[in-house]
C-alpha cells in the first residue's frame, strides 16, 4: 500500500513529531487520526513490550466530553453500565448500544466530577450520537472534543519509568483508577489501563503544547530501562482477548455477545435496555470465542465465515501467528452450537480453507 497523507480530516497527533522520529514503520486511521502500527515490527514490538517498557501514542482514543447539570443524567442514558456506583478516581469499560441493543462504542469511560465525564471512545463519532440524545431530551449538557490527547506508557517497567517522571504516587493507583499528577506547570490524570496486558498507564495529556515535553521526559528517563516508542500490538491484544471495534464487533452484535455481560448492570432504562432483556436472561446465540487456526495464515484484513457444512456459523475477523504460543491465534464471533472448546470449524480465508479450533480461553 501507498502511504497515507495527513491532512485536516486525517489528523496528526501532539506526538506525531516523536513517532517519525522514532521510525514508525506503519499507520492506520482511528477516530480520523494517525495510529500507529508497529515500529520494527510487529513480532519484534510484542516480544519487547513483555519484556520492557512503550510509550504509545493513542492520541485517537478522543475524549468525548459531557459536561453540565445534566451530565450525569445523560451517562445513565447511554450507559448499560450502573453509574450511581462510578467513584470520583474511576474508569469504567462501557459498552454503547443504540435502541436494538447493537454496539455503537466500547469506550472508558472517566469521571473527573460529579457534572463531568470524559467517553474515551473507539473508532467512530459517538460525539454525534451524544449530541443528538441531548438535544433531543433538551439537556442542560454541552458535548465537546477537549484538546486531550491519551499517552500510553505499558509493559512490565511501566511503573518504574512512570515513577521516574510523576513520582511514586503512581505505583498506588489501582487498576481503572487515576490520580491526578503534575507535569511541570500542568496536572494530568494519569490511570492505571491502556489496550495491552502487560500492566501500564495511561496519560491524558490535556494541551497539546505538552505532548513533546513529556514524549522527550520520558525517553530520556527510560534509557536503562530501555524504553521504546510503541502502539497497540495486534498480536499482544489477540492474545490478550481485547476487543477491537468495528473488527470484533459492530452494531449487529449485543454487549452479551461481545462477552461484556459484567459491564450491563443497570437497573434503569437506559437506551437499548428493553431489548437487551432477552438476551441478559436466555444468553446470546452466538459470542466472542478464542480460536486456534491450523495451517499459514496471511494478514487478516476482513472478515473471514466460518462454515459448518457449507452454512455460516460464525466469523474471525482478527487473527495473527504468536510466536510466543507458537500457534496462529483468533478472535471470532461463533454460533452457540459451536462455541463449546475443543469444537473445529472451517474457516474460509482470501488465503485458502482453514480448519479453526475453539479455545477454553485466551491466553493471558
Ligand atoms: N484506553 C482508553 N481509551 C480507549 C481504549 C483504551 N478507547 C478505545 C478502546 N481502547 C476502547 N476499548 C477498550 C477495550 C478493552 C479495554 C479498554 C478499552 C480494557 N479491557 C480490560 C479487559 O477486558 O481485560 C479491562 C476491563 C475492566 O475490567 O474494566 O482495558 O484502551 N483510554
Amino acid at each position: 500500500m501507498a502511504v497515507i497523507t495527513p491532512n485536516r480530516r486525517v489528523r496528526k497527533t501532539p506526538f506525531t513529531p516523536g513517532v517519525e522520529a522514532a521510525g514508525v514503520g506503519g499507520y492506520t486511521v482511528y477516530n480520523h487520526t494517525l495510529l500507529p502500527t508497529f515500529f520494527e515490527s510487529v513480532e519484534a514490538d510484542a516480544a519487547h513490550l513483555k519484556q520492557h517498557v512503550q510509550v504509545w501514542d493513542v492520541s485517537c482514543e478522543r475524549q468525548v466530553q459531557v459536561k453540565g447539570p445534566d451530565a450525569l443524567r445523560l451517562m445513565k442514558m447511554l450507559s448499560p453500565r450502573d453509574m450511581d456506583r462510578m467513584q470520583a478516581d474511576q474508569c469504567y469499560y462501557v459498552p454503547i448500544v443504540d435502541h436494538n441493543g447493537g454496539m455503537l462504542n466500547d469506550p472508558v469511560a472517566i469521571k473527573l466530577a460529579d457534572d463531568q465525564y470524559w467517553l474515551s471512545v473507539a473508532d467512530g463519532d459517538l460525539w454525534q450520537f451524544a449530541l443528538g440524545l441531548a438535544i433531543a431530551l433538551g439537556l442542560d449538557v454541552e458535548i465537546t472534543e477537549p484538546d486531550v490527547s491519551p499517552l500510553a506508557v505499558q509493559g512490565p517497567k511501566a511503573d518504574d519509568l512512570m515513577e521516574r517522571v510523576f513520582g511514586d504516587q503512581v505505583r498506588d493507583i489501582k487498576f481503572f483508577r487515576y490520580k491526578r499528577l503534575r507535569f511541570e506547570d500542568q496536572e494530568f490524570i494519569v490511570a492505571r489501563s491502556g489496550w495491552s496486558k502487560q500492566g501500564g498507564f495511561e496519560i491524558y495529556v490535556e494541551g497539546s503544547e505538552y505532548g513533546m515535553p513529556l514524549w522527550d521526559t520520558l525517553f530520556a528517563n527510560g534509557q536503562n530501562l530501555k524504553v521504546r516508542a510503541g502502539c497497540p500490538n495486534n498480536i499482544e491484544r489477540v492474545e490478550s482477548g481485547l476487543l477491537s471495534f468495528g473488527s470484533d464487533m459492530r452494531r449487529e452484535n449485543t454487549p452479551y455477545e461481545c462477552g461484556l455481560a459484567r459491564f450491563c448492570n443497570s437497573p434503569l432504562d437506559y437506551i437499548g435496555k428493553s431489548a437487551l432483556a432477552g438476551q441478559a436472561e436466555n444468553g446470546p446465540p452466538r459470542q466472542i470465542r478464542p480460536l486456534v487456526i491450523e495451517g499459514e495464515i496471511g494478514p487478516c484484513t476482513q472478515s473471514w465465515p466460518l462454515l459448518a457444512n457449507s452454512t455460516q456459523v460464525g466469523q474471525v475477523a482478527s487473527a495473527v501467528y504468536s510466536p510466543e504460543f507458537g500457534v496462529n491465534v483468533a478472535i471470532g464471533m461463533v454460533d452457540r452450537a459451536y462455541w463449546e472448546p475443543g469444537t473445529r470449524i472451517e474457516l474460509m480465508t482470501e488465503h485458502g480453507m482453514r480448519w479453526a479450533e475453539v479455545q477454553q480461553s485466551f491466553w493471558r
